[in-house]
């Protein structure tokens, strides 16, 4: 045999086996033949003969780590957005062209049966996306790390769309099988709540605290492996499931009331039944209390537990773990260690108080106030009365230190309490957060500013050194290989493909820019990208849009401070310029939002409302003729995601300065071949700083800015009265052209901008936002100079790459080295 032809037949050999064992899990694990078995059948029979791909690389990994006893670190979130998982996986095991061959030869149509896939919506928005970015990192790094997260019945709800206003749906992800994740029955672990505390002096005098009377909760591992980059190196995701505690049904069952015991265990299992579907907002609801401490009483138990397996000298966990808090959403972990290590273990206050300090850090994400956590005292004195007693001895000895280093500032003192003292006591999550954490971050550079200098000052001036920057990433292999084939193939075949592990080859772009073959392929791939969601539009939406008009998307949660509103009051903007002048030349535009708003969030969803039947006035006017569309697209997430940012011209990023922390979708746009009109806020700025100046559309008042306008007195009439295309916008709405049926409906929307302050400046920016817009559409008449641009953009993308921030995180945060796992042994090398 040639060598070619050993090739050939090695490939046919996988193949061969790739259909084996599909067949086999179709058959066997599914019990159905090719007669009976429906789409999702062969979804799940594909995603379990990809599983056993994933297994044994698993356990090499998990091996690995135990025998190098290396340094871990454990991401907690109380979100992980993480999307489909097939395709994921299938790309990282560099397996995806040989099952779609061999699937397809079955006769099957491979696509068809990836789509079947449901979203795993167990996150909001950026950040629950952001972690999931990081567990693809790290596995890629081969990071010994591991997610701790909550398995959620119910992930994020799913959006309808009725008569222009958002309906939730129930996302019940779970019906039909999770094929991904593996039930680990025995990792159980007891979480308590309620009772009360005993004090008891032991023979030395020395007081032993009981926590007594509980009501308990197990928490049950479900195990998710997460594949790295064409690496071996496949972490683990465990996401805790509340079950009845065996205790629980004996109490209860032997009441003798059987139906009433049941509806007791189901209620103790409610902790895991759904996520709450704020974003960048805290509902300050039992429930989530009680998840939350869930998360983190579960999680430490199970760091503790693995950790014993090698060490029994507690001073060592600093060495061997690291906790990372995504958000102060985990924090209870803080105090649940503290009461491990001294009610559990025997450990001293000072001691434990340092390997505490040692072993957490904390991430924070947002200086909105209402998105800040504070849970009020009486939950704590209801349900963990004993982390309210160490909560509290933190505070005090906290306080005493503020003292030493700030004799008479008595102010500092309540400023900078773990207990807020207003007429409801509260505990503020952010400051048990620094003070039980070695290292604080924000998620951009002006967002950390921000924190250093304004919403944690008094904290930056008492422990600099804990503060410090992770400008936010997204993982290139998802967001770019995978979503978008034709862009990641066109690169690969001009620079090759080390772009995929290191994204700051993608400067090799550059000096391709002006080359005009390349250009008018990097068009066609955009070109036809842009076919593709013109049929999803004209499937979802009934609506014929050009491919040729420019794309202008802004997709991301509905919230006020993130301003699609200023959009709407452009595009009615550019409406009325229309109507006025109906034969001159206008750069035909297709606006495409999509996104969810919280389900509370009344102004929110009036404003998805306000998108709709603007869509509906201008979409059918036939003086518009087509050259402007607005579409708002049902239910965004991961996978509709996948869909918009390889389609996109224009990337909307246009948060009132100070007010994004960092976004992501910014960096997924761009990475795409977008261009970006946006303010200078979270990281639009580093953006602009990789890309040019020359390259991004900047408008808008600056942080600095707001805040001096704020400081002086801000005055939006002022804006409206000086402005004749702003006015007659306004007043539009406001008198219900939009909406003739209800003229009153969007009032609310615009006295929020006229007569209640409009907190987040849409008018003050307005014009600046208009007159940029302007320099985009002159840009759009020239597309090779767009196209020119846009790969300048994808160009600057290196810094953007998660996998730039986790190897931050690891060297600067966790002390954390990479493990190497060498196929089908436990053998080490190090890096
Ligand atoms: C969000 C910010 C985004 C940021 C992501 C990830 C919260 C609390 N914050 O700007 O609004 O990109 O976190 O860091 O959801």
């Amino acid at each position: 045999m040639t060598e070619e032809q050993i090739g050939v037949n090695e490939e046919l050999d996988k193949q061969m086996l790739i259909i084996k064992s599909f067949l086999e899990h179709l058959e066997y694990t599914l019990g159905k033949d090719k007669y009976s078995a429906t789409a999702y059948d062969r979804f799940n029979a594909l995603a379990y003969a990809v599983r056993d791909y994933l297994v044994e690389r698993w356990l090499d990994t998990q091996q690995a780590y135990y025998n190098s006893d290396y340094k871990r670190v454990y991401y907690m979130s109380m979100e992980f957005l993480m999307g489909r998982t097939l395709s994921n996986s299938l790309i990282n095991l560099g397996l995806w062209e040989d099952f779609k061959d061999a699937i397809s030869s079955l006769g099957n149509d491979f696509d068809q049966i990836v789509n079947e896939e449901q979203d795993a919506g167990l996150g909001n928005g950026g950040l629950g996306r952001l972690a999931a970015c990081f567990l693809d990192s790290m596995a890629t790094m081969s990071i010994p790390a591991y997610g701790y997260g909550i398995r959620y019945e119910y992930g994020i709800f799913r959006q309808h769309i009725i008569d222009g206003a958002q309906v939730e749906i129930p996302d019940n992800w779970l019906r039909y099988r999770n094929p991904w994740e593996l039930d680990r029955q025995e990792h159980l672990h007891t979480v308590k709540f309620y009772g009360r505390v005993i004090s008891t002096p032991d023979a030395n005098g020395k007081l032993v605290r009981e926590w007594v009377d509980t009501d308990d909760v197990m928490a049950m591992a479900y195990d998710t492996p997460i594949p790295g980059y064409q690496t071996q190196s496949v972490n683990t995701l465990r996401l805790w499931s509340a079950k009845s505690s065996r205790e629980f049904d004996l109490k209860f069952f032997n009441e003798g009331n059987y139906i009433r015991a049941v509806e007791k265990k189901m209620q103790s299992e409610t902790i895991s039944k759904v996520l709450y579907p704020a974003d960048n907002v805290v509902e300050g609801k039992e429930l989530r209390f009680k998840q939350e401490y869930f998360l983190a009483s579960a999680t430490v138990h199970d760091v503790i537990y693995r950790f014993k397996k090698k060490h029994q000298d507690m001073r060592l966990l600093p060495d061997k773990v690291a906790i990372q808090l995504n958000d102060t959403h985990p924090t209870l972990a803080i105090p649940e260690l503290m009461r491990v290590l001294m009610d559990v273990e025997g450990v001293e206050w000072e001691e434990a108080w340092d390997i505490t300090k040692k072993t957490f850090a904390y991430t924070n994400h947002t200086i909105l106030p209402e998105a800040l956590e504070q849970w009020p005292v009486w939950f704590f004195e209801q349900i963990l009365p004993r982390h309210l007693q160490i909560i509290y001895e933190i505070n005090e000895r906290f306080l005493k230190e503020i003292r030493e280093h700030f004799p008479n500032e008595p102010e500092r003192l309540a400023r900078m309490s773990i207990v807020e003292e207003h007429w409801e006591r509260k505990i503020r999550m952010a400051h048990l957060a620094i003070v039980g954490s070695h290292s604080v971050n924000g998620v951009a550079a002006l967002h950390t500013e921000i924190l250093k200098n304004e919403l944690f000052r008094d904290f930056y001036e008492m422990y600099p050194e804990r503060f410090n920057n992770k400008t936010n990433g997204i993982t290139q292999r998802r967001w770019l290989k995978m979503s978008n084939p034709a862009l990641s193939a066109l690169i690969d075949e001009y620079i090759g493909g080390g772009w995929t592990t290191n994204l700051y080859d993608l400067e090799k772009l550059s000096a391709i820019a002006s080359d005009p073959e390349f250009i008018a392929r990097w068009r066609q791939v955009k070109r036809s990208n842009k076919e593709g969601l013109c049929r999803y539009i004209k499937q979802h939406n009934d609506l014929d849009v050009d491919p040729d008009s420019l794309f202008d998307v802004q997709v991301k949660r509905l919230h006020e401070y993130k301003r699609q509103l200023l959009n709407v009051l452009h595009i009615i903007t550019l409406y009325n310029r229309i109507k006025d002048n109906p034969g001159a030349y206008v750069v035909p535009r297709t606006f495409i939002f999509a996104g969810k708003a919280a389900p509370a969030y009344a102004t929110a969803k009036l404003i998805i409302r306000l998108i709709n039947a603007v869509a509906a006035v201008v979409n059918h006017d036939p003086d518009v003729a087509g050259r402007i569309k607005v579409v708002f697209l049902a239910n965004y997430s991961v996978s509709l995601a996948e869909k918009i940012f390889p389609a996109s011209d224009l990337s909307e990023q246009i948060s009132t300065a100070g007010t994004e922390a960092s976004g992501t979708g910014n960096m997924k746009f761009a990475l795409n071949g977008a261009l970006t009109i946006g303010t200078l806020d979270g990281a639009n700025i580093e953006i602009m700083e990789e890309v040019g100046r020359d390259n991004i559309f900047i408008f808008g008042m600056t942080a600095a800015e707001v805040s001096q306008l704020r400081a002086r007195g801000y005055n939006p009439r002022e804006y409206y009265n000086g402005n004749r295309e702003l006015k007659r916008v306004l007043d539009m709405i406001a008198s219900g052209f939009f909406s003739p049926w209800a003229p009153d409906l969007f009032t609310p929307l615009t006295d929020s901008l006229l007569n209640l302050g409009d907190h987040y400046m849409l008018l003050a920016d307005y014009a600046s936002y208009v007159a940029c817009h302007e320099k985009v559409a002159e840009l759009f008449k020239q597309p090779d100079e767009w196209a020119r641009r846009a790969i300048l953009n994808c160009a600057g993308m290196g810094k953007f790459s998660s996998d730039r921030t986790i190897d931050q995180y690891a060297r600067e945060i966790w002390g954390i080295k990479p493990v190497n796992i060498l196929p089908g042994t436990v053998e080490l090398q190090r890096h």
